[in-house]
C-alpha cells in the first residue's frame, strides 16, 4: 500500500506532530530535490509541530518532473530514513504541502511565489543550478536559463527569471517582497544570490533592481546533511521500515546542522525548535563547512573513486586514504579563524566518524560531479590562505591533482565513465592526450576557475604536476602511497 495522509503506520515510525491540513503554505521551495527534503522540510516539519504557523511548503523542481510524480500520490508525504552509526529510524515529514514540477503546474508554482502568504522563498538548486559568473558575481549569460530569462522575463524558467518576476509582481500589486533563503553550499550564498537578481533585474527588469538590492533579505545559510541519493534499497528498506510504499523515500545521516542570518522581516517558522542555530554572521561557520567537509569530500571522492571505493565509507576503511583525509581536514582547519565555541580538531574528528558511517550509502562519484563548480569554494580558497600564511600546500596540490586525474574520464583499468560537470566539453578538449604538465596549464586557465595568486604561483603548479603524473603514470594507489 502506497503511503498517503490515511496510512496507519507502525509505532516505531515517527509521524508529524501536527495535523499537517491544518497549517497554510508559507514557503515556496525551488528545487525540490533529496536534500531539501532531508533538511529544511525535516526542520519545518519540526516547528510546525512545535510552534505551529502557517509555514508548510510548496515544493517545486524546475526540470524534472519526478519529485512531484513521487510526492503529489502520497498527499505530499514522505519517509525520511535517519542512519547512524547504530540505528536507523524512519519519520514521516508532512511539511510539504503541494509538490509541483515548473512546466506542467507553471500557473500553480508563479501563482504561490506571487501570494501574500507566501513569505519565504527558499532555493537548493545545486552549484550550477544558479547562472552566476564567479568573476563578476553578475549572471553568466551563457546559461541556458539565464540566456533564456534574460530574452523573455515574462515566462521564466530559472531560478533568477523566477525571482524577480515574482519580486516585480509583489511590488505591483503592493505586496512585502519575501526572504530569498539560499540552502546551497556556496560562499555567502545569501549576498551571492542578492548580486545574481540584481544584475538579472538590471539587463531584464530594471525598474525593480533597485527594490531587489534595497527592500530583500538575502539572510547567509550554512547547511549540513549528508544525504545519498536514493537507490532501490531504499525503496525496499521503507517497506520493510513502515509496512508502505514510498516512491519519494530518503535516506539521510541522523546528523544535521542549519546555521542562519537572522533576518526574516516577514517571520519565518520556529527552526530553532529543530536545532537551527540563528546567528549575526554566517561566514566563520560557512568557511568551515565548505573547506573541512566538502573539501575533503572533492577530494576523498576524486582519489577514492579513481582507486576503486564505490562509497564513502570504503574510503574511510583505506588505511592511505584514512590518512589523506585526515591531512586534509588539519590543512583546511589551519586556513580558519578562530570561531568562539567550535574546536575545529573535534569537528574533524566528527567529521571522520561521520564519513565512516557504515551504513550510509554515500556514493564518490555522486560527490566528484560539478568539480569546477565546487573547487573553488573548496579547496582553491583555503589554498589562497594557505599560500598567504605559508603554510603548507601539498594537501590542496593533492586534491587538485586528483580532480584533474578525474577529468581525463577513464579508470586506472581504461573504463570510461561520464564527467558530469557543466564544463565537461571544455574538460576534455583541455585535457585530452596531454602531458601532466600540459594538463596544468590548461586547466589553470579555464576562466573564473583558479585565483590569480595560484595560477602565478609556479612551485605550487609544480606540487600538482608532479603528483598528476604520478597518478597517470603509477596509478592512484601509488599516488596515495608515496603522498
Ligand atoms: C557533497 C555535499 O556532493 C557533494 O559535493 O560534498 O553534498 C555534502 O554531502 C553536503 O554538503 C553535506 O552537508
Amino acid at each position: 500500500m502506497r503511503l498517503n495522509a490515511q496510512s496507519t503506520l507502525p509505532d516505531s515510525v515517527a509521524r508529524p506532530g501536527y495535523m499537517p491540513s491544518d497549517h497554510g503554505v508559507g514557503i515556496v521551495h525551488l528545487g525540490l530535490g533529496a536534500f531539501h527534503k532531508a533538511h529544511q522540510a525535516a526542520y519545518t516539519d519540526t516547528a510546525l509541530a512545535h510552534s505551529g504557523g502557517d509555514w508548510r511548503i510548496a515544493g517545486v523542481s524546475l526540470r524534472s518532473p519526478e519529485p512531484a510524480a513521487q510526492l503529489a500520490p502520497q498527499d505530499g508525504l514522505f519517509t525520511l530514513i535517519e542512519r547512524s552509526a547504530t540505528s536507523s529510524t524512519a519519520r514521516v515529514i508532512g511539511a510539504i504541502a503541494h509538490a509541483w514540477c515548473l512546466g506542467p503546474d507553471r500557473a500553480s508554482v508563479l501563482a504561490a511565489l506571487a501570494a501574500p502568504a507566501t513569505r519565504i522563498v527558499s532555493v537548493t538548486v545545486t552549484e550550477k543550478g544558479y547562472g552566476i559568473d564567479r568573476s563578476t558575481g553578475g549572471v553568466d549569460t551563457a546559461h541556458p536559463a539565464i540566456a533564456q530569462d534574460l530574452a523573455t522575463p515574462d515566462t521564466p524558467v530559472g531560478v533568477a527569471g523566477l525571482l524577480v518576476w515574482a519580486l516585480k509582481a509583489r511590488r505591483l500589486a503592493g505586496l512585502a517582497p519575501f526572504t530569498v533563503l539560499c540552502c546551497d553550499n556556496l560562499p555567502d550564498n545569501g549576498a551571492m544570490l542578492r548580486g545574481l537578481l540584481v544584475d538579472f533585474a538590471r539587463r531584464a527588469v530594471p525598474e525593480i533592481a533597485d527594490h531587489i538590492a534595497n527592500d530583500v533579505a538575502f539572510p547567509a545559510t550554512m547547511v549540513d546533511r549528508i544525504t545519498p541519493a536514493t537507490t532501490d534499497a531504499t525503496l525496499a528498506a521503507v517497506v520493510q521500515m513502515t509496512g508502505h510504499d514510498d516512491a519519494a523515500a530518503i535516506e539521510t545521516e541522523a546528523f544535521s546542522q542549519w546555521v542562519i542570518e537572522d533576518h526574516f522581516p516577514t517571520g519565518r517558522p520556529d527552526w530553532e525548535s529543530a536545532g537551527a542555530m540563528f546567528v549575526s554572521d554566517v561566514k566563520p561557520y560557512e568557511e568551515m563547512k565548505l573547506r573541512m567537509l566538502n573539501g575533503t569530500h572533492s577530494m576523498l571522492a576524486y582519489a577514492g573513486f579513481l582507486s576503486g571505493c564505490t562509497h564513502v565509507a570504503d574510503v574511510m576503511r583505506k588505511p592511505a586514504l584514512n590518512a589523506l583525509v585526515r591531512r586534509h581536514l588539519a590543512a583546511a582547519a589551519a586556513t580558519l579563524p578562530l570561531l568562539a565555541g567550535v574546536d575545529f580538531a573535534a569537528y574533524a574528528d566528527a567529521l571522520v566518524a561521520r564519513f565512516s558511517n557504515p551504513h550510509l550509502h554515500h556514493q564518490t562519484y555522486q560527490i566528484a560531479m560539478d568539480g569546477t563548480e565546487k573547487l573553488p569554494q573548496r579547496i582553491l580558497a583555503p589554498a589562497v590562505d594557505a599560500q598567504t600564511a605559508g603554510q603548507p600546500l601539498a594537501p590542496f596540490a593533492f586534491a587538485v591533482a586528483a580532480w584533474m586525474r578525474y577529468t581525463l574520464g577513464h579508470t586506472d583499468a581504461g573504463e570510461r565513465y561520464a564527467l558530469r560537470d557543466p564544463r565537461e566539453d571544455a574538460l576534455t578538449n583541455l585535457t585530452r592526450g596531454q602531458s601532466p604538465a600540459a594538463i596544468v596549464a590548461n586547466l589553470v586557465t579555464l576562466p573564473g576557475l583558479f585565483p590569480d595568486a595560484l595560477a602565478r604561483d609556479s612551485a605550487f603548479l609544480q606540487m600538482i604536476i608532479d603528483r598528476l603524473g604520478v597518478m597517470i603514470s603509477k596509478g592512484m594507489g601509488h599516488a596515495l602511497d608515496i603522498e
